[in-house]
């Protein structure tokens, strides 16, 4: 087997993979840059496996799947034997997969809405449409925790994938504890795992400096 991963260190949805990897302890993947801020991933040949021309995108021999969080089921359920990040449970992998669907959907999407106009169209401060979506992604997520982890007692995948979407948030609106007391002390958890310094503290330091040279 040759396992690829295409990835921009800087990129959460990247850090999301990186943390995985880190977590199940998966070995022996090679890694590929692509810098996507220099139009790297518009070539023929990346096109060619990735129309939608996004990283992370993951190559296991000649089979192609992108998007962090398909990435990172695949990774879970072929390569490792041990299920608690990502739990069979049907009712658990429910609200595991709920959180990841809210990632794609709310999270990524106001932390797109922030990031594109300053990195790609010229602005230097963040929109206050961006800003509403920030403001409602923080609140959903308080609200979603209302025990230890996303999903309950146990760290999952959900954690995994939503800290490194709202850590880069947290880079560009500082997380206000007495707005957001629950989300607060949950990326102060996440922050204590060794998964998150180990794959998300390095690229998150590079796209907090990277957004903050354009920011006024
Ligand atoms: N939902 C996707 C988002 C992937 C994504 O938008 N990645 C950005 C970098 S953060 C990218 O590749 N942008 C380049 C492009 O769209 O051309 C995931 O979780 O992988």
């Amino acid at each position: 087997m040759v396992l690829t991963l295409y990835k921009l260190d800087a990129s959460p949805p990247v850090r999301s993979v990186y943390m995985v990897i880190n977590a199940a302890n998966i070995s022996g993947i090679r890694f590929v840059n692509v810098n996507t801020l220099e139009g790297e991933q518009l070539t023929e040949a990346y096109l060619k496996m990735n129309p939608q021309h996004t990283v992370p995108m993951l190559k296991d021999d000649d089979f192609v799947v992108w998007d962090s969080h398909a990435i990172s089921v695949y990774l879970l359920t072929k390569y490792t034997d041990d299920d608690s990040l990502y739990p069979i449970e049907h009712k658990k992998r429910a609200l595991i997969d709920q959180r990841l669907h809210f990632d794609s959907g709310v999270l990524f999407v106001a932390l797109r809405a922030a990031v594109n106009p300053v990195l790609f169209w010229g602005e230097s401060s963040i929109t206050p449409d961006a800003l509403m979506k920030i403001k409602t992604a923080y609140e959903l997520t308080d609200k979603f925790l209302t025990d230890k982890w996303l999903v309950g007692d146990e760290i999952t995948l959900a954690d995994i994938c939503c800290v490194a979407t709202i850590s880069s948030l947290n880079e560009l609106v500082p997380i206000d504890s007495n707005l957001y007391p629950n989300l607060s002390q949950w990326l102060e958890r996440c922050e204590d795992e060794e998964f998150y310094k180990k794959g998300n503290q390095p690229g998150l330091e590079q796209f907090s400096a990277l957004l903050k040279s354009k920011l006024s």
